[in-house]
């Protein structure tokens, strides 16, 4: 398969993180992708590949995301020196949030304001190369889906940051530009009449949700760590089915913490059967494997071998598929568990 690689992933290094109260290590580092890279260069199950030149890559975001928001964080870290030249050192974080009852409409002019109305949590810090990182990775995924709608079986986005949990105007959870919903949207444009996404990170989708949530063009399907115990906490619940136009187009599959393999296999099951039902002709798959039983932020109990058997499942469905890479932080097994998805899509695809 084509893997459109991300050769800008290491300039997102961002340092610090609020965990349970304290400033930590972050747990999405470059060394998630350079695991991936190195299993590739002992199992070529793909073809790396520079994202096509994409000079309407802004305007294909813009389907997406709201032009405020984007305009936002492709200025927000020189924004943040120009504040003072100190700040250089420093990665921002946000600290003040609009919750229930506050003005989410107005544009503040206040810098911290603005990171507070753009974001959902203190995990996900912005850095010099933060936005380059995340748009050459929204272009590996409009790549991949190109070629995807261009003819070929399945395309690989290898990209970090992560996607899933960035919505039309917010970032959390260590994503930044939704790279799923952009190629779905993708596929969408390039002529497919109905798209899928499936979600099978250890968390929600929840910025995938929320792009599509009103529509019934693109179908969102998501197994993940029940929310009443797991992050994002406030979306993913069992009863958020979509609305208006969208209302059925929506599943969540939320399962305990602690889920056994078998368990989680069968969710996949249902998952895809909503994927067949919704006759869709094209899946995205947002490909987290913080599923992994030595996750250390995450509680499902996947084993390395049960990856080769889900990228065996997904070539089974029979349609054209584009992946992105989302969460996994076993930083040491990353890549054995990601390219065994890819392989065994292969093995199975034939
Ligand atoms: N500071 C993905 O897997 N962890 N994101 C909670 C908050 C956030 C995971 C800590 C987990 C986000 C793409
Ligand atoms: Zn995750």
């Amino acid at each position: 398969m084509k893997i459109f690689r991300n050769a800008l992933y290491r300039r997102h290094d961002a340092r610090l993180e609020m965990y349970r109260g304290r400033l930590v290590p972050c747990h999405e580092t470059p060394a998630r992708l350079d695991h991936v890279l190195a299993e590739l260069a002992r199992r070529p199950v793909g073809t790396l590949l520079e994202p096509l030149p994409q000079p309407d890559l802004g305007a294909a975001l813009a389907a997406i995301h709201a032009p405020r928001y984007l305009d936002f964080l492709a200025g927000a870290w020189d924004e943040w020196v120009a504040l003072d030249p100190a700040n250089a050192q420093t990665d921002i974080l946000p600290a003040v949030w609009p919750v229930r009852g506050f003005r989410a409409d107005l544009l503040p002019e206040s810098f911290a304001a603005r990171i507070g109305l753009f974001s959902f949590d203190a995990g996900s810090p912005i850095m010099a190369g933060t936005w380059a990182a995340a748009r050459e990775g929204a272009a590996c995924a409009r790549s991949a889906a190109l070629s995807v709608a261009g003819g070929e079986r399945a395309a690989f986005a290898l990209t970090r940051p992560p996607g899933h949990h960035a919505g039309p105007d917010f970032f959390g959870g260590y994503c930044f530009l939704n790279n799923a919903a952009l190629a779905a949207q993708t596929l969408r444009e390039q002529g497919a009449a109905r798209v899928a996404v499936l979600d099978v990170d250890y968390h929600h989708g929840n910025g995938t949700q929320t792009i599509f949530y009103g529509r019934d063009d693109v179908l969102t399907v998501s197994l993940h760590g029940d929310p009443r115990t797991e992050y994002p906490f406030f979306l993913g619940h069992a009863d958020e089915r979509g609305e208006g136009a969208g209302l059925g187009a929506n599943l969540n599959l939320p399962l305990p913490r602690g889920t056994t393999v078998e368990t989680w296999f069968e969710a996949l099951e249902a998952g895809l059967a909503a994927v067949a039902a919704h006759r869709a002709e094209a899946l995205v798959v947002a490909l987290g494997v913080d599923t992994f039983e030595g996750d250390p932020i995450s509680g499902f109990r996947l084993r390395a071998d049960d990856y080769l058997r889900l990228g065996e499942r997904l070539a089974r469905a029979g349609l054209p598929v584009v992946l992105t890479m989302e969460g996994g932080y076993a930083v040491a097994e990353v890549g054995i568990n990601v390219v065994n998805v890819l392989e065994g899509f292969e093995a199975a695809a034939g």
